[in-house]
This record gives structure tokens, C-alpha cells and sequence, in this order.
């Protein structure tokens, strides 16, 4: 740290930690919305005594996936300690803020809160903890050992259009309340030991307070549990799932609530001010939309990895039982959003790629200018992968003429072009079927510096297309939101997100869409999805 700008500026810092599956981070922010510092503890390196394999267990079964909850106490400890040693001014840190990995869940045991509210500073948390929880292990997001228990609530709630609509998502493995099920039928006499089930998000926050601090609504809307438009508890959903269950999971509260002071642990065994606040904690998709400050309606954010997300805040959503999922949105306590995930990203983009281009990306991209925008109505769907958006069991390669004729092969420019058309056309369509119109684009994730991927992009979507990389966003969007509840709480009222982020800088512009290609796109979406109902249901 530079400790003599720190004295001369007299700036309040704020601290964003990042609980994600295999390590905690933590960035520290000042208030001119600086990055100063970034720090890491990895799960299996730095923590080898819990024997994790990318800070999970994996069952015997292949589809159950935990992680030590006090793996994640011992973690916060180290993170800290590395903190202290790096000489960061944690006494001036005014609030904190978290993201923790989604769907996640910490069992506590009866006399947990008694446990949180008397940390005893001579002891590490790993060993204060050591007897609080109900359940060792937490079951995390990769578990997918609940599709009965999944069946089950549709049934219960009418199917799972019914259960989108109420709770902004189908069924889904890995979602807390189908965990829940799952543990209160296979061990009832502890579910019903269970004083308290936290989020993993909530659950750092409650150490930090040395007490149950409350779910955020935007993490909440990851469970099956919450009614997305209310934002409480859906007592049908409750009901179908596990007995009692009200009472173990306790309030519900918008994002940039301010839920506690820090604990007196911290306070003496780490130096922070006993003033600093602790804003709700929230899931690292919730906080990734507020460090790339997707604030406003049709922000949007297209992160092209190993597999494609697209995700940003909307305001009327649209939750579908086939699409994605529906959150509240972390930064606007009326407004919702909505990520899409596709399994076939930049593997199927390589694979295509490597057959035309011999591997080249500039090659590739001669390839996509020399073929017409809309390839003459050529449509094709590359599956490698099995797909989730829309669900596409059946791998392979399916192409058609402008007539929707199949064909068994196109050519190399066609090829090039279609992968790309396919992929983006099918982010305008099921993004538009769950409510997800952009105003602008941020490309993020390595295909996005390919310049042939972002035109056809841009033009696809019609909206103008920014980049810029901003690593770690989770973790630095806690850290905006630490800032954000920090006003809010300061001024003792809602202060809108973008007026505390006015001072951040700029993404860059990478494109601006061509209207008439935009144009053609738009004539071609409905013979897209036509053909696309014909693949998946392999006529
Ligand atoms: C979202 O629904 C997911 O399951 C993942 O993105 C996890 O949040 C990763 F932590």
C-alpha cells in the first residue's frame, strides 16, 4: 500500500470478498472507485489439510459435489491474516461486501447463532466453528444428485412452467431448495437438528457479523424457494419441499441492505473499525452484473468462454421453463435479471475453426467476410455438446438451405459464417423469450477480441458492442456494492447504483451495427427458430 497517499487523501476503503468454488478473494476499493489490492487463498494449495480437488468432494455416486464449510471459516482467516501481512488499512475499511458461489447451502446446528455471536478472538474461526454445523459438508452448484426431488416439486406446483413463473426458474439439480429436499428425506432427524440454513453468500456475511445475517433477494432467487416478483418466501414452494423450513432460512432482504456491523472478532484480532458495516453478501452472477455495472435496462453483458453466458438486468422479465433463469437484480430493487447459459461456446467455435481454417482465427475470419451477411438463409446448428439452451440431447452438426432443405455439408465461408450466425441468433432469441432486449453489449471472455465474432455480434443483436476484460468481477463487484449499500446506508435511503459508479471508467467501444445487416437478421430469426423446433425434435 501506498501508505502516504492513503494518510493524505483520507479516502474510506471498501472491501469486496468472493467466495467462489475454489478460493476466496478479496479486492479492496477506494472510494474514487480505485482497485488498490487483490488478494487470493486456493482451497486445495493453500488449504491442503481439507483435501479438496478444485475446492470440492466429489461423491461416489458422480453426482453429488460438496465443499468443508470449514474449509471456507478457515479460508476467511487466512484471507485476512495475508491482509494484515500485505499492510492493507482494514481499520479504514468503512463496509464490506461478498459474493459466494450460488445455490450453495451452510447447515448449521442448534446453538449456531449462540456460536456466531460469541467468536472468541484467541480461537481461529476454523476451530471456534468446529462444532456448529448440522452437516459438515455443504452441498454446492455442481451437485445434480436431486432430479427427483426436482419432479417432485413440479408436480407439486403444477409443472415447470408453474414453478419458473413463481420462482423465476424451473427445477433445477443444483438450486438450494431441491438440495434441501434431498437432505431433509434421507436424514429427517437431522434436517429437523438443523437450528439454520444459510447461503454461502449469507453465511460469510454471518461470520463477519457473529450472526445469521439475512439472504439477499437476488441470491435468493437461485433457490426454488422465493416468488421472484415479491421477493419473499413462495410458501407453496416451501411447503412441497421440507417441513418448517421458514423458520430455518429467515429473512429475506434487497441487496444493498446494510444487515451488520462487523463482529468484535475482526475487530481485535484484525484491526477493522468496529463502525465498518456489512452490506448483504449475494451470488457471484448477481455480483459479476454489478462489476461490469450492467445497471440499467438492457445492459447486457455476452461472455464468451467454454461455454457462452449471456446475462444483464431487465425490467419486465419472462421466466421460461426452457430458457435460463430469472434473479432480482442486485444494484435496482425493483428490476430482475436474467442469465442464459449455452454448453456449446468457444470448444464448438474451435472445432469449426480448426475443420475450416486449419486453426487460424485470422483465416477464419477471411472466411466469415466472404460469405453475405445472412448467408443466403443457410442456417446451421452445431452441437458438440449436449445443449441446455434450448435442450438439445442429440450431438452433431444439422445444416439447411435458404429453403430448409437439410444438406450434409456447406461451404468453408458458409461453415465460418454459420457457426457464428447460429450461435448469436439463437442468444437473440431465447434472450428475447426470457425478456432480454439489449441496449448495449459488453463482450467479455477470450473470443471477444476476435474482431469477425464481435460483427457478427453487434450486427446479429443490432445494438452497439463494448470490450474490456474486467477479471475478477465478482469480487470487484462486491467490492461496488460495499460502496453502494455504504451510501445508501449513509443517506438513509436507496441512491441509485450508476450515480455511485459515475467515476468508473469507460469500456471500450468495439463496434456499431450495420442497419442493413441488422435488417436481414431480423427477416431471417423466424425461419431460425422454425428449423431449430425441427433439430430438437429431430425431424
Ligand atoms: C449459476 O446458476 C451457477 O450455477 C454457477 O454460475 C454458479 O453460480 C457458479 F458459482
Amino acid at each position: 500500500m501506498k501508505s502516504k497517499q492513503r494518510t493524505a487523501k483520507k479516502e474510506p476503503f471498501f472491501l469486496g470478498l468472493d467466495s467462489s468454488t475454489q478460493s476466496l478473494k478479496a479486492t479492496l476499493l477506494d472510494g474514487s472507485l480505485n482497485i488498490l489490492q487483490k488478494l487470493t487463498v486456493n482451497f486445495d494449495t493453500d488449504l491442503p489439510g481439507f483435501k479438496t480437488q478444485g475446492g470440492v468432494h466429489r461423491g461416489a455416486d458422480g453426482l453429488t459435489v460438496t465443499a468443508p464449510t470449514l474449509m471456507w471459516c478457515a479460508a476467511l482467516d487466512l484471507l485476512l491474516e495475508k491482509a494484515r501481512k500485505a499492510d492493507w488499512p482494514l481499520g479504514e475499511v468503512v463496509a464490506i461486501s461478498g459474493s459466494g458461489q450460488q445455490h450453495g447451502s451452510v447447515w448449521f446446528a442448534r446453538g449456531g447463532e449462540r456460536l456466531l455471536r460469541k467468536l472468541d478472538p484467541r480461537q481461529s474461526l476454523e476451530r471456534h466453528m468446529a462444532h456448529a454445523f448440522s452437516f459438515a459438508d455443504s452441498p454446492i452448484w455442481m451437485d445434480s444428485s436431486t432430479t427427483a426431488q426436482c419432479r417432485a416439486l413440479e408436480k407439486a406446483l403444477g409443472g415447470p412452467q408453474a414453478v419458473a413463473a413463481l420462482t423465476g426458474s424451473r427445477a433445477y439439480e443444483r438450486f438450494t431448495g431441491n438440495q434441501i429436499a434431498k437432505r431433509f428425506q434421507q436424514d429427517p432427524k437431522r434436517y429437523r437438528a438443523t437450528e439454520h440454513i444459510s447461503l454461502v453468500s449469507s453465511f460469510v456475511a454471518s461470520l463477519l457479523m457473529g450472526d445469521y445475517a439475512p439472504i439477499d433477494a437476488a441470491d435468493g432467487a437461485g433457490m426454488n424457494l422465493m416468488n421472484i416478483r415479491s421477493r419473499k418466501w413462495a410458501g407453496s414452494a416451501l411447503k412441497a419441499t421440507a417441513p418448517g423450513l421458514a423458520g430455518k432460512l429467515g429473512s429475506i432482504v434487497p441487496s444493498h441492505a446494510a444487515v451488520g456491523r462487523i463482529h468484535q472478532w475482526f475487530v481485535r484480532r484484525y484491526g477493522f473499525n468496529k463502525a465498518c458495516a456489512v452490506i448483504a453478501f449475494s451470488g457471484d452472477n448477481p455480483n459479476s452484473l454489478a462489476g461490469l455495472r450492467l445497471q440499467k435496462a438492457g445492459d447486457v453483458a455476452i461472455s464468451l468462454g467454454t461455454s457462452d453466458t449471456v446475462f444483464g438486468s431487465l425490467a419486465q422479465p419472462r421466466p421460461s421453463a426452457e430458457e435460463g433463469h430469472i434473479f432480482a437484480n442486485p444494484v435496482e430493487p425493483r428490476g430482475y435479471m436474467a442469465l442464459i447459459c449455452y454448453k456449446n461456446g468457444s470448444l464448438t467455435r474451435d472445432h469449426v475453426r480448426d475443420a475450416v481454417a486449419g486453426g487460424s482465427w485470422s483465416r477464419f475470419a477471411e472466411l466469415v467476410e466472404k460469405a453475405p451477411v445472412g448467408n443466403n438463409g443457410c442456417i446451421g446448428f452445431f452441437i458438440r455438446e449436449p445443449e441446455i439452451t434450448p435442450p438439445i440431447l442429440r450431438t452433431g452438426i444439422s445444416r439447411f438451405d435458404g429453403e430448409g432443405r437439410p444438406l450434409d455439408r456447406f461451404r468453408p465461408e458458409v461453415e465460418a459464417r454459420a457457426v457464428l450466425e447460429s450461435q448469436f441468433l439463437s442468444m437473440r432469441l431465447h434472450g428475447g423469450n426470457v425478456g432480454i432486449h439489449p441496449v448495449s453489449i459488453l463482450a467479455t471472455g477470450g473470443a471477444s477480441v476476435d474482431a469477425s465474432v464481435v460483427r457478427v455480434m453487434c450486427d446479429v443483436l443490432g445494438v452497439p458492442v463494448y470490450t474490456g476484460d474486467q477479471a475478477d468481477s465478482a469480487s470487484l463487484g462486491a467490492a461496488y456494492r460495499a460502496l453502494h449499500g455504504w451510501h445508501c446506508l449513509k443517506r438513509k435511503k436507496f441512491v441509485p447504483f450508476a450515480e455511485v459508479m459515475a467515476g468508473a471508467p469507460a469500456f471500450h467501444k468495439a463496434a456499431e451495427p450495420d442497419k442493413a445487416a441488422h435488417a436481414v437478421y431480423t427477416g431471417i430469426l423466424k425461419q431460425f427458430a422454425a428449423l431449430e423446433k425441427r433439430v430438437i425434435e429431430g425431424k
